[in-house]
C-alpha cells in the first residue's frame, strides 16, 4: 500500500510533558491552523497584543489570552516551527506554560476553543512518519527513548530512531532489488530458460543474504531483554534465604526476612538493574510439600511464577543436606534459563558445587552469603553473562533486534527467499521467481513502513503516550 495521508488536516494540540507537580509545562500544537491559533490567543506585549508575524524557530516571551475576555491566563514562552522543518511536517507550535495541573489544562481548553482538537497517542509522530520525516521503524524507537530502562536499551533506541536498523534493512533491500531487476530482464525471453552462470549468480547472492539477515535476528533473544528486561523468579525451599538474598540483590530491606520458614507466603516483585539488565524480579513462598492450606496456595503460586520466569535464580541451602524438596526446585530449573546460588556459605557446608552437577552445569552455580553480601557481585556477573554475550551495547554501534514485528517480517523474508531459491532449482519462470522475491521485499518495507495497514499502524501508535 502507498503511504497516503490517512488523517484528516485537524491541527491537534496536547501537553507534552508529565502531568503533575513541575516548574513547566510544554503544550504543543501540529496542524494547518497552528499559526492562526496562536495569532489569536498569544501576544507579546499590551500595546501590540498580536503582532502579525513571528519567525519561526525564535522563542518569544509573552502571554495566553483567553480570546473570549481577552483576559491574560499565564506568562509563556512560545515557538513556532513552520512547515517542513518541524517534528511532524505540518506547522507547530510549542507553548512553555508554568506547570502544575491547572495552567496547562486552561491553556488547552483555549486551544481546544481556538479551534484545535486533543492529539490521540502519539499522533504527533504517526505524522511524522505520514509526512515523511521518520519511517516507522525509527517513529517505534521513538517510545523505546522515552520507555528505556537502562543505558544499552536506550543506545539501542537512539541507534534505531538515528536509522541504523533502517539503514541495515536498506541495503537487504538494495541486494533484493538487484535481484529482481536480474530476473526481470529475462523476463522478455519466456521460451529460454536463465543460463546457468546468471542461476548460479542468483543463487549466491540470495544464500548470501539470507545468512546476513540470520545474523541480524539472532540478536532478537539479547535485544528483547536489553529493552524490555527479563522476568526473573527466586525460587527455593523455605528457609534457604531467597528473601535475604532479594533484599542483597536490591540493596534494601524490601521482603520480609523471618528466620520462622514459610513467612513469604505470597510473592514481592521488584524492578532492578542488574549489570544493565533490568530483571522483574520476584521473590517466592519456598517451594515444600505442605498440609498447612494457605501455605499451600503460596506454594502453587511459586510454581507459576517459576513456569513464567524467563530466569530463575535457585536458591540451596548448602548448610543441610539436599532433600526431597531441593529436588523439586532443581527438576524445574532443568529447562529454563537459570542459576543456583548455593547459600549461606558463611556456615559449615554439607553441599558442594559437585553434588549439583548431574543438575545443572558447575559455571552456573554461585556461592553466597545473603546474610554477609558475599558472592552476590558474582552472582551479578553470572546473570548478565547467562543473558547477553554481547559486551558492552551501550559502547558499541552493533544493532540488535528487539521487536517481535520485526523478528517476524525479517522470518517472512528469509522463508520467500528460500522458496525463491527452491523455485529456480525447479526451473520456474521469471515470473514466479519474481514473486518470490516481491514478497520479500514486501516483508522488508513492512518494518520500515512502506507496506503497512491501518492496522499495524493503530496497534504502533497506541503504545505511545499523547503528546508524543
Ligand atoms: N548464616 C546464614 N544465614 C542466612 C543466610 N541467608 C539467610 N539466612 C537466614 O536464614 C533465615 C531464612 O532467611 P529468609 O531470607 O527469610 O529465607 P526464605 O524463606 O528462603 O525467604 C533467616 O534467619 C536468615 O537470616 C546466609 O547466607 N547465611
Ligand atoms: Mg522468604
Amino acid at each position: 500500500m502507498k503511504k497516503t495521508r490517512q488523517y484528516d488536516d485537524d491541527t491537534i494540540a496536547a501537553i507534552a510533558t508529565a502531568q503533575g507537580d513541575g516548574g513547566i509545562a510544554v503544550i504543543r500544537i501540529s496542524g494547518e491552523r497552528t499559526l492562526d491559533i496562536i495569532k489569536d490567543i498569544f501576544s507579546r506585549d499590551r500595546k501590540n497584543p498580536r503582532p502579525a508575524e513571528m519567525e519561526s524557530h525564535h522563542m518569544y516571551h509573552g502571554h495566553i489570552l483567553d480570546p473570549e475576555s481577552d483576559k491574560r491566563v499565564d506568562e509563556v514562552l512560545c515557538v513556532q516551527m513552520k512547515s517542513p522543518n518541524s517534528y511532524t511536517g505540518e506547522n507547530m507550535a510549542e507553548i512553555h506554560s508554568h506547570g502544575g495541573h491547572l495552567v496547562p489544562k486552561k491553556i488547552l481548553e483555549i486551544l481546544f476553543k481556538s479551534g484545535a482538537r486533543p492529539a490521540n497517542p502519539g499522533e504527533f509522530t504517526l505524522r511524522a512518519y505520514l509526512n515523511g520525516k521518520m519511517d516507522l521503524a525509527q517513529a517505534e524507537a521513538v517510545t523505546d527513548i522515552v520507555n528505556a530502562q537502562t543505558e544499552e536499551g536506550l543506545k539501542q533506541a537512539e541507534l534505531q530512531l538515528e536509522g541504523a536498523l533502517s539503514e541495515r534493512i536498506g541495503q537487504y533491500k538494495d541486494r533484493l532489488a538487484d535481484i529482481l531487476a536480474e530476473i526481470e530482464a529475462q523476463v522478455d525471453f519466456p521460451e529460454e530458460d536463465i543460463d546457468h552462470i546468471t542461476k548460479d549468480r542468483l543463487i549466491d547472492n540470495t544464500n548470501e543474504l539470507i545468512e546476513k539477515i540470520g545474523i541480524l535476528l539472532k540478536t532478537y533473544e539479547e535485544g528483547r531483554i536489553i529493552k524490555y528486561g527479563i522476568a526473573t523468579t527466586i525460587l527455593g525451599k523455605p528457609n534457604v534465604g531467597k528473601s535475604s538474598l532479594l533484599n542483597q540483590l536490591i540493596r534494601k530491606e524490601r521482603a520480609i526476612v523471618s528466620p520462622q520458614p514459610g513467612t513469604t507466603r505470597d510473592f514481592i516483585e521488584e524492578s532492578i538493574e542488574i549489570r544493565g539488565i533490568a530483571l522483574k524480579l520476584t521473590d517466592t513462598a519456598g517451594i515444600r510439600a505442605t498440609t498447612d492450606e494457605i501455605e499451600g496456595l503460596g506454594v502453587e503460586l511459586a510454581k507459576k511464577k517459576a513456569l513464567e520466569a524467563e530466569l530463575i535464580i535457585a536458591v540451596i541451602d548448602s548448610s543441610n543436606d539436599l532433600d526431597n524438596d531441593d529436588l523439586e526446585v532443581l527438576e524445574r530449573i532443568k529447562n529454563s534459563k537459570a542459576v543456583i546460588a548455593l547459600n549461606k556459605a558463611d556456615i559449615h557446608s554439607k553441599i558442594m558445587e559437585n553434588d549439583l552437577t548431574a543438575h545443572i552445569h558447575k559455571n552456573r552455580i554461585i556461592r553466597t552469603s545473603a546474610k554477609l553480601g558475599t558472592g552476590i557481585e558474582e552472582l551479578k556477573d553470572k546473570i548478565r553473562e547467562l543473558l547477553i554475550q554481547t559486551k558492552n551495547l551501550s559502547e558499541s554501534n552493533e544493532i540488535t533486534l528487539s521487536e517481535l514485528r520485526h523478528k517476524l517480517a525479517l522470518e517472512r523474508c528469509t522463508l520467500s527467499l528460500k522458496s525463491f531459491l527452491q523455485a529456480i532449482l525447479t526451473g520456474e519462470s521469471p515470473e514466479f521467481l519474481a514473486l518470490d522475491i516481491r514478497l520479500a521485499l514486501d516483508s522488508l518495507g513492512e518494518i520500515t513502513g512502506e507496506v503497512t495497514t491501518e492496522d499495524i499502524l493503530g496497534r504502533i501508535f497506541s503504545k505511545f503516550c499523547i503528546g508524543k
